[in-house]
């Protein structure tokens, strides 16, 4: 390697849709600095060996993550892309969100049975199953739509796509519109669903790229293609799941915007079975100040998001904005929803343990 020339080694897992989301990151990486190179290292993380249970059956926050930033520690990677919605809202001190790459579409979307062509949700018949093992699209459409059986279904998106079509087992599947356009499943979108029919998770369609904290070298590289638009949305609905104590355990979600002058972050908390919810939101103004960059690359955590050079103000109001709509869904009964959501849970983790224990037993007979 000559002088001119950088390395970098960048961690992923083998899914397609992760091995999508690197490269593109890379792409953008290489084409703004074309004299670095990059290497992939592939890695499995637990989330990707556990296909059998639905993710908030498994009982840990940082399935998909803990692999990789292991690897970012012992210094086999420099770095490593995230979907930001699988980070949890507070990482290791030596880590850092080194930058926050553009959001692509942040609401979930439906693929019908072949069977189905055409229709959308509405249009299906009553007792219909769709897929999902994600508690947050499973509660808001419980309650739109009572009549609908909630099925879990995992595995990558190139699985639940088989599992879907081959099966007849499922009506329609949800998934995050980001996922399967990247995958460049367009054709198969039958519906995408606005807030007032399904709100999203905190940071969908935003992928972000962990590094260590203090490796100026590659925070220096990540802050060129950083979306500092995408980072204060993300700011505020990472810090409203934070200071909840949720995660993808409870049935939250979020919708926000951001204009030139306001941001609002709207926010719902529902019961596993749909049955109860509390929704609210929050404005802050954002237009006083004059977007004055400053430099943090240590010490400075909005939610773990850190990088070189950001309008600090705006990510403190972006912070408060999640707070403090956090405080206000705990001052009413959704402290009682989100409380007996997490209790539930950790019952199902608890069965879901046992059941896996009974079945190896079965198994070695
Ligand atoms: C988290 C959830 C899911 C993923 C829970 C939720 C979906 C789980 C499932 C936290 N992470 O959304 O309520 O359906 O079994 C994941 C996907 C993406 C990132 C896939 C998807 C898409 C790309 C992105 C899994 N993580 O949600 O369809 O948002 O950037």
């Amino acid at each position: 390697m000559d002088n001119t020339t950088k390395l970098f080694k960048v961690g992923s897992r083998k899914s397609q849709l992760a091995l999508i989301q690197t490269n593109t990151i890379i792409d953008k990486l290489k084409e703004i600095n074309p004299d670095h190179d990059f290497e992939i290292i592939t890695m499995t993380t637990t989330g990707d060996k556990i296909l059998d249970s639905a993710l908030s059956k498994i009982g840990a926050k940082d399935l998909f993550t803990r692999e990789l930033e292991l690897a970012l520690e012992n210094g086999e990677v420099d770095f490593v892309v995230h979907s930001l919605k699988d980070l949890p809202t507070r990482i290791a001190e030596n880590l850092v969100i080194g930058c926050v790459y553009k959001r692509d579409s942040e609401f979930d979307a439906v693929v019908m049975h072949p069977k189905h062509k055409g229709k959308k949700l509405a249009d299906l018949p009553d007792a219909s199953v769709i897929g999902t093992s994600s508690l947050r699209r499973a509660a808001q459409l419980q309650r739109k739509f009572p009549t609908f059986k909630f099925e879990s279904i995992r595995g990558n998106l190139n699985t639940r796509f088989k599992k879907l079509d081959e099966d007849t087992k499922y009506d329609a599947i949800v998934l995050a519109e980001a996922g399967l356009r990247r995958m460049g499943w367009d054709d198969r979108i039958a519906q995408v669903l606005d807030p007032s029919e399904c709100m999203y998770a905190v940071s969908q369609g935003a992928m972000a790229v962990e590094c260590r904290t203090g490796d100026e070298k590659t925070l220096a590289l990540l802050s060129s293609i950083h979306d500092q638009d995408t980072a204060v949305s993300c700011i505020a609905e990472r810090a409203f799941l934070k200071q909840l104590e949720g995660g993808c355990s409870v049935p939250v979600c979020v919708h926000s915007t951001l204009t030139d002058s306001q941001i609002t972050l709207k926010g719902g908390v529902f019961s596993i079975d749909g049955t109860q919810c509390v929704i609210d939101s929050v404005t802050k103004d954002i237009s006083g100040e004059p977007a004055k960059k400053k430099s943090s690359t240590n010490g400075v955590t909005f939610s773990a998001i850190v990088h070189g050079s950001i309008d600090l103000s705006l990510c403190e109001t972006a912070e408060n904005a999640g707070i403090d709509l956090a405080n206000r869904l705990l001052a009413t009964e959704a402290a009682t929803i989100l409380k007996e959501a997490k209790e539930q849970t950790a019952k199902a983790v608890i069965e879901e343990k046992e059941r896996k224990e009974r079945e190896a037993a079965q198994n070695q007979k």
